[in-house]
């Protein structure tokens, strides 16, 4: 797959969730300089920079994108000359995506632990850290039961209700709008997360505010899984998290309703007071921990 196609999937969602979308664009980025025929290293810089751009510009609000982005382009700053350039670029996109992947074991491990037998969970959309959590603890023998929301508009719910009847984990698909009618009966909410910002603000899928509101009123704890490449050290220097609007046609047919002013936001901010622990590949962190691990990431690059 070129660059290109992979930024079409991107955006059209055939890639979806944070942490999907890193591992694409770093891949995209090694067949970019894997497949380079020209000669000059700076030209290469040049063209490597667009591509970059070409795939930040894909979704805004995930900065798994454009952290895994900015680790894979750092090969080509250090390098001497091109071979050495585009060498870097591939072993830096094969580092990340591997350390993506034993990420999502790892916090996997680290959740389950919190799942205790008979619990009733509650997720929303289709998170593969959420999710691989649930699994882990289904598969170490815990009995649980999970709710999953439809997640309107897009409906990701539906891709979580069959990953996890694949898996034999006993599952019922609610409407969002049902999530405050389960909620006395929940014992642990777990989402992911497409970005955390430096003052512990997760920012997720549209709708998972409102499940950690009803979740505090309940005082059902939320647990939120996300890699620590979904931590944004941009907000550290005041960058608001973009969130993104989609096409109204997700939600009904705007020409069925001419007049109607349609809105899609897709993603939704839930404050840290609304979130009991971020579960990370470095361990179990409160909200407010986050700038910690942002400056812990930033010394280590
Ligand atoms: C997906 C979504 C997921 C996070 C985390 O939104 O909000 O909860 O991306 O997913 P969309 P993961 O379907 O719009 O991409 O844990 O897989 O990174």
């Amino acid at each position: 797959m070129d660059l290109e196609e992979t930024a079409r999937k991107i955006e059209s969602m055939d890639i979806r969730g944070a942490a999907k979308i890193a591992r694409a664009a770093a891949s995209a980025l090694k067949s970019f300089a894997m497949d380079y025929d020209g000669s000059d290293i700076k030209q290469f810089r040049d063209e490597l920079k667009m591509a970059a751009s070409r795939l930040i510009s894909t979704r805004p609000t995930a900065v798994s994108l454009r952290n895994a982005v900015s680790i894979v382009l750092k090969g080509a700053d250090s390098a001497e000359d091109l071979v050495m350039a585009r060498k870097n670029i591939a072993t830096r996109a094969e580092e990340f995506i591997t350390n993506s992947e034993k990420a999502l074991n790892t916090i996997a491990e680290i959740g389950s632990k919190r799942i205790k037998e008979n619990d009733i969970l509650l997720t929303h959309c289709n998170s593969s850290a959420a999710l691989s959590t649930i699994i882990k603890a289904h598969k170490d023998g815990k009995n649980i039961e999970v709710y999953a929301t439809e997640s309107r508009p897009k409906r990701q719910g539906y891709i979580t209700i069959r990953q996890l009847v694949d898996e034999g984990v006993p599952t019922t698909l609610i409407v969002d709008s049902a999530v405050r009618h389960v909620m006395p009966n929940v014992d642990l909410v777990i989402v992911g997360a497409d970005t955390v910002a430096s003052n512990g603000d997760v920012i997720n899928k549209i709708g998972t505010s409102q499940i950690a509101l009803c979740a505090h009123e309940a005082r059902v704890p939320v647990m939120v899984c996300a890699e620590t490449y979904k931590f944004s050290a941009e907000t550290l220097t005041g960058e608001i998290v973009k969130i993104e609007e989609r096409d109204v046609n997700e939600i009904v047919r705007q020409k069925d309703f001419p007049k109607v002013r349609i809105f899609n936001p897709v993603f939704d901010v839930t404050p840290p007071e609304y979130v009991d622990v971020i579960v990370t590949e470095k361990g179990v962190i409160s909200p407010y921990a986050a700038y910690e691990i942002i400056k812990s990431l930033n010394s280590d690059s």
